[in-house]
Order: structure tokens, then C-alpha cells, then sequence
């Protein structure tokens, strides 16, 4: 069973908004805001809820832009993750337990201390495509194969 995990990004040209993961399952890295789905709650609700939690942000537009299943060689479950884009909020960008957010120029976006498979769909994720892949991560977060395409529909 895949678990379903959720990430979004704000991209108001030429910016995007970031944050700087403090704790738990990529700390260290600057990512899109996100995290699990809980029971009960649809995958979008999950990404406005985890939003607002972790920047404090309600979200106005919300759109999927992309699905890539993630897979660790040392652990047979697969990470899901449903990536959205929403270009406008209300309230200001507040840091949390979770996260500390920042914005980037989209030409400064610091890949070197993001996960791997960034560098890869943010391109497409900027230039308005959908996409869908899937990353196989091997030891030190090496990618060791991956399948990426742009699709019509998500
Ligand atoms: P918590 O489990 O801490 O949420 N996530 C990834 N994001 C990127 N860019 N690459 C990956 O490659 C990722 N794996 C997980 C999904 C974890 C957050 O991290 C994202 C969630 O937003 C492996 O609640």
C-alpha cells in the first residue's frame, strides 16, 4: 500500500515560497509545505490543512500538478506524493515547529540543499506542466532510477 503524502508550493512569479524543514522526514532541506493524509480528509484538504499548519497560510487556488511515487531501497513502502500549486493565500508567511518559510527568486532556487528529485520536476512545476514519475532512492539519497513525463491530465 502506497501512503499518501502531500507537498505544495506557492509560486507567485517570479517568486516561490519555501520553507526550511526543522524537524522529522527531511529535515535540513528546503522543500514545498506538506505531510500525510489523515482519515477522512481528501488529498487537497490534506494540502490546505498542512499549509496552514506549517506557514499559516489559507490557501485561495489549489491545483494538482504532479504525482511522483517515491521508493527507498531499504523500505518497501512507497511514498506517494501529490504536488500542487497555488498562487494565492491570505495571511503572512509564519514559521512554525515544522518549517520555517522563505521566499526564492525562481532563478536562486537553492537545489543543492533540497531533495534530489527536485531539480528534476521544479522546471516543469514552473513552467505550468503536469507530471508524473517515480524516484528510486538508494543509499545517501542517491537516485539510482527514475521515470518523469510531463501528462495532459493528472
Ligand atoms: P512528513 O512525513 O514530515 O512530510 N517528501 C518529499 N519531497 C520531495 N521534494 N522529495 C522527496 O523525495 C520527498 N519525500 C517526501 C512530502 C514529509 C514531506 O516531505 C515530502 C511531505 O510534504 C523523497 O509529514
Amino acid at each position: 500500500m502506497n501512503k499518501l503524502l502531500t507537498l505544495c508550493l506557492v509560486h507567485q512569479h517570479p517568486k516561490v515560497l519555501l520553507g526550511m524543514k526543522k524537524r522529522g522526514f527531511g529535515a535540513g532541506r528546503w522543500n514545498g509545505f506538506g505531510g500525510k493524509v489523515s482519515l477522512g480528509e481528501t488529498i487537497e484538504e490534506a494540502a490546505r490543512r498542512e499549509m496552514k499548519e506549517e506557514a499559516g497560510l489559507e490557501l485561495q487556488d489549489i491545483n494538482k500538478v504532479g504525482i511522483i511515487e517515491f521508493e527507498f531501497q531499504s523500505n518497501p513502502e512507497i511514498l506517494e506524493v501529490h504536488i500542487f500549486k497555488s498562487t494565492n493565500f491570505s495571511g503572512e508567511p509564519q514559521e512554525s515547529e515544522e518549517m520555517k518559510p522563505q521566499w526564492f527568486l525562481v532563478d536562486a532556487i537553492p537545489l543543492e540543499s533540497m531533495w534530489p528529485d527536485d531539480k528534476h520536476w521544479l522546471p516543469l512545476f514552473l513552467a505550468g506542466k503536469k507530471f508524473k514519475g517515480k524516484f528510486l532512492f538508494g543509499k545517501g539519497d542517491v537516485i539510482l532510477a527514475m521515470d518523469l513525463n510531463e501528462v495532459e491530465e493528472i
